[in-house]
């Protein structure tokens, strides 16, 4: 192995240019033009265009569920399949996840109830879950955290047994399959993020997917003002509808997703090879009987074993000018907004507490290549080689 000087040690920097942990997909321009001129032409920009029709049946097709509905945002979709489902009261959910996930729950006027996650999946625990059932509870929330599947039948079993809605927030998830299925056919509802840093994007964008169609209709009409049709609106809905340009470059852009899905798993399958034997590293085992989608390369650092705290890898990365993410920490129950709730408190949640101090997601993108990625892991390796006279350049306290 090319044995690298670090940068905090005087050596130069790992990469002239910030590496950051994605990078989002671009179209190509010529056939992304071509579509836009079709709207112009069309003048209809939104509102159920055709575009946004086409691109609803062609990852449906792709993901082989039984229906999609294309929002603006991931987010709005959560929000929208919470109140298609008409939920009330409480809903059990992972404190390990983006903030999105627990804010759609509160704007929905509904109750976050954490429980702890499984430490060897990162994603919620079916066991813990049942722990906060109580009669207030209408639904679960788990998410597949960085597209790795949830225990989908352990869920299904809590939901039978208490008589609850399973909504996945499957925004990692793109294209994954899980036990024979896709993964947008557990559960009642699962919701897409279609973000600029998901592989495949719409640069703004989300979905809400399913096995029943007969979903569609009203998640449609709630994301248009839940207006029915001229003479009627049933309730409340919002503006949650994605514009014909965004289709346009998610149309564009579907082919060169899946290519980089391939690309992403050769880069995982390189990390991991070459990252199983560094000390204090530990990689999460892949789900069996699954197809994974590769979207994120997390690693977990044992300050003990490793010599140095996430945070001062994280650090002494950036020298590098290796740009990682702390995905996911804070907990989101430890936002003032939610850490009041008795299951916020620390003491019921060791299992995320103890992650969200210990993860690290790698850059993790087709144009990294192999290289890039070999010289990430000459850095940690370095990093965990010289991990006393690191600590003491960094100057930072021990576990920051
Ligand atoms: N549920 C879960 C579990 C989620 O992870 C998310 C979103 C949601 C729900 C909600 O879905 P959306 O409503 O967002 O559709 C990013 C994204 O904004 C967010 O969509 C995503 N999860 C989350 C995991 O990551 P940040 O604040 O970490 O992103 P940012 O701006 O730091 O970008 C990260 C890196 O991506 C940059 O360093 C470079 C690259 N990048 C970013 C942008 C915006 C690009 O290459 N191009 C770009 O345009 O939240």
């Amino acid at each position: 192995m090319r044995r690298h000087t670090l940068a905090l040690l005087g050596g130069e920097p790992a990469f002239e240019e910030p590496v950051y942990i994605t990078k989002a997909l671009v179209p190509d321009e010529a056939e992304f033009a071509a579509r836009v001129h079709s709207v112009f032409e069309a003048t209809w920009f939104t509102n159920h265009g055709k575009l946004v029709r086409e691109l609803e049946e062609e990852l449906r097709a792709h993901l082989h569920v039984g229906f999609l509905a294309a929002f603006c945002n991931g987010t709005t979709a959560l929000q929208v399949a919470l109140r298609g489902l008409k939920l009330r009261g409480e809903v059990i959910t992972t404190p390990f996840t983006f903030p999105a996930t627990i804010h759609a729950l509160h704007w929905c006027g509904l109750t976050p109830v954490f429980a702890d996650i499984d430490p060897r999946t990162y994603n919620l625990d079916p066991a813990s879950a049942a722990g906060v059932v109580t009669g207030d509870t209408s639904a679960l929330l788990p998410v597949h955290c960085f597209g790795n599947p949830c225990d989908v039948r352990g869920f299904d079993a809590l939901a039978a047994e208490y008589g609850l809605k399973v909504v996945y927030d499957a925004a990692h998830a793109f294209g994954v399959e899980h036990l024979g299925r896709p993964i947008g056919c557990w559960g009642d509802l699962s919701i897409l993020s279609f973000h600029a840093t998901k592989v495949f994007h719409t640069a703004e964008g989300g979905a809400v997917i399913g096995a029943d169609a007969s979903y569609y209709d009203d998640l449609a009409m709630l994301r248009n003002f839940a207006i029915v049709n001229e003479d009627e609106v049933r309730g409340t809905g919002v503006n949650g509808k994605l514009s014909e340009i965004h289709a346009a470059l998610g149309l564009t852009i579907l082919e060169t997703a899946l290519r980089e899905f391939d690309l992403r798993g050769r880069l995982s399958e390189h990390y991991s090879a070459r990252l199983a034997d560094v000390e204090g590293v530990k990689i999460r085992a892949p789900e069996e009987d699954t197809t994974h989608n590769h979207s994120y390369f997390p690693i977990e650092i044992d300050e003990e074993r490793f010599g140095l705290s996430r945070d001062e890898v994280n650090l002494a990365l950036r020298a590098e000018n290796i740009f990682a993410r702390k995905y996911f920490f804070p907990l989101c129950s430890e936002n003032e907004a939610y850490r009041n709730h008795p299951s916020a408190h620390p003491s019921r949640l060791p299992h995320a507490h103890r992650l969200a101090t210990r993860i690290l997601c790698l850059p993790n993108y087709g144009d990294l290549g192999i290289a890039g990625a070999d010289r990430i892991v000459e850095s940690l390796v370095a990093l965990h080689e010289s991990a006393p006279l690191v600590r003491s350049r960094l100057g930072a306290p021990r576990g920051s």
